[in-house]
């Protein structure tokens, strides 16, 4: 009798605890809490109206890690170019708003664009001055 008990006790525990997880990363249309920025990351945020948050960062030469923010609600995109128009390191994406997307970069000395990839989303560009 008490085994027989045991088993559909333990389920009910089991999902219970599949509902609790699912009600708490679902939320239809409840906001995501702000994603934490890596200790030392170069911070570019979206902003509403297809912009970025600045028109210049800057970066000391070495790794640079970009963390991008979307502060937004739409998806965009962040690629980064060299002064001679190679693409250099990884594509970002951020969709949601809070999305984190992170890369590292190798970069030198030198004046990079920053921009979004993303059809008609022209005006997101920004100048990266690495030193
Ligand atoms: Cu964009």
């Amino acid at each position: 009798m008490k085994r027989r008990l045991l088993v559909p006790a333990a389920a009910l525990s089991a999902l219970a605890g599949l509902t609790f997880t699912v009600a708490a990363c679902g939320g239809g249309g409840t906001a995501k809490p702000a994603p934490t920025i890596p200790t030392g990351a170069l911070e570019v945020d979206t902003v509403a109206g297809l912009k970025f948050d600045k028109s210049e960062y800057t970066a000391a030469a070495g790794t640079v890690t970009i963390a991008y923010l979307n502060k937004d609600s739409q998806r965009h995109t962040l690629v980064v170019k060299d002064a001679a128009g190679v693409l250099v390191g990884d594509k970002l994406e951020v969709v949601r708003n809070n999305d984190l997307a992170s890369g590292t970069y190798q970069l030198a000395a030198g004046t990079y664009t920053v921009y979004c990839d993303v059809p008609g989303h022209g005006t997101m560009k920004a100048t990266l001055v690495v030193s």
